[in-house]
């Protein structure tokens, strides 16, 4: 009889740098009576994102969501996007919140990014970009989906919620595309609290996004255009600027984490692990993802997902059910069967992986889950 957690282990847990740092951070803040509205720790904090990223162009916002929606927006993409059906909910929010119809193409089956030649095949004479997704962390098909969207004029718009710090033979995924957009969200390796992040190619962007992200304000009696208030404040980019200390650190212990799960559970019957990684490529383990073949391991998903639950260990099925299964988007345009999809979203299961759980802890997981496939056979 497996034992199970004393206290619940989660998906993920946010990394906090020492409180103490923290608090000698606040001090600058409390002294500048500067909370929001483009105080200098967010200003500071932009150029240090600029140059650990290598990029020219950064737009800080208080969340990925809005920060992608203003990206959508300040770009002025209308009508329809060619996206993915398999990610979070809010890389199709942000089409919907600008009005643009999103028409869900496959992914591919190994790294779960939009399948190039389905992207290809969905074009029509409303497509205006790709809203491709890097998920998990898992850099897309980058040479095709640029070839496609130089050959058809369409701004390719990178959705990298999952990706900070993933490098590609030495260069950060924030150059590619015209726009990527980052999520600093807690439940994120790297974090602000909450907080967004716009990199991009054209400079001229820069003041359209500031514009947006702050009610348009030009100055006090000047709005030129109908912005909203989108803004990081102080605190969060303190937070931010301090986790990019230990970013590295993080990614090593996570990779760690990774390869204890790769080593115990390949050869469970029924388990189909992450792909062979590309060699050019410096992943983030940002995410554990597993897939579940029933016939094989004996229990569904679901029913392992539920079993874990039972000895503390709070998996998640990120991401089911697909963006177009949820009654908001039934009568958006989904080309062919989504095949791919449908698979990898009934399968697909996140393990527990952040960088302060314990490789002990790592390993008592994979006990719990070879255990539990034990009982079927
Ligand atoms: N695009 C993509 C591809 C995304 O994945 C996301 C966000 C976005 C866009 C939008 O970016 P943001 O607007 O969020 O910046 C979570 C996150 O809320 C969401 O940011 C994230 N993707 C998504 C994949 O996961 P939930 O609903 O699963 O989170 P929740 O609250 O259930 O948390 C998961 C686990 O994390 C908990 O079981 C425990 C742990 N946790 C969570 C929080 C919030 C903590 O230990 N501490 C915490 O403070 O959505």
């Amino acid at each position: 009889m497996m034992k199970s957690f004393e206290n619940p282990v989660y998906v993920t847990r946010p990394f906090l740098p020492p409180l103490e740092d923290f608090c000698e951070g606040l001090k600058e803040i409390w002294d500048n009576r500067w909370l929001t509205n483009n105080g200098p720790v967010v200003t500071r904090y932009a150029d240090e994102l600029k140059s650990f990223l290598g990029v020219d162009n950064a737009c800080l916002f208080n969340n990925g969501t809005l920060a992608l929606q203003i990206g959508l927006q300040g770009m002025e993409i209308s009508g329809e996007v060619i996206t993915t059906p398999f990610s979070f909910v809010a890389t199709t929010h942000a089409l919907y919140w600008n009005k643009i119809r999103p028409v869900f193409v496959d992914i591919e089956p190994d790294f779960y990014t939009l399948d190039p030649q389905k992207v290809e095949a969905a074009i029509t004479p409303w497509t205006t970009a790709i809203l491709a997704v890097h998920v998990f962390g898992n850099p897309c098909n980058l040479e095709a989906l640029s070839d496609i969207a130089k050959r058809h004029n369409l701004k390719l718009i990178y959705d990298a919620a999952h990706a900070f710090g993933v490098r590609i033979g030495g260069k950060s995924i924030a150059d590619f595309g015209d726009v990527s957009m980052f999520s600093f969200h807690a439940t994120k390796l790297y974090h602000s609290f909450e907080g967004g992040l716009l990199t991009f190619k054209d400079a001229k962007y820069t003041k359209v996004f500031d514009y947006l992200k702050n009610f348009g304000f030009e100055n006090e009696v000047e709005v030129v255009m109908p912005g909203t208030n989108a803004k990081m404040t102080e605190v969060q980019a303190l937070m931010g600027s301090m986790q990019l200390l230990y970013v590295d650190q993080m990614i090593q212990k996570r990779k760690n984490i990774y390869n204890i799960y790769c080593d115990r559970l390949k050869g469970v019957p029924g388990i189909r692990l992450p792909m062979e990684y590309c060699p050019d490529v410096q992943y983030n383990y940002s995410y554990m993802p597993i897939e579940i073949d029933e016939q094989q391991f004996g229990w569904s998903r679901d029913r392992l997902y539920e079993k874990l639950k039972e000895y503390n260990v709070f998996s998640r099925r990120y991401f089911y059910p697909l963006i177009c299964d949820f009654p908001c988007y039934k009568n958006a345009q989904v080309q062919d069967a989504l095949s791919v999809s449908r698979k990898v979203a009934s399968q697909i299961l996140t393990l527990p992986i952040y960088s302060e759980l314990n490789p002990d802890d790592v390993n008592k997981i994979c006990d719990i889950v070879i255990y539990i496939q034990k009982q079927t056979s």
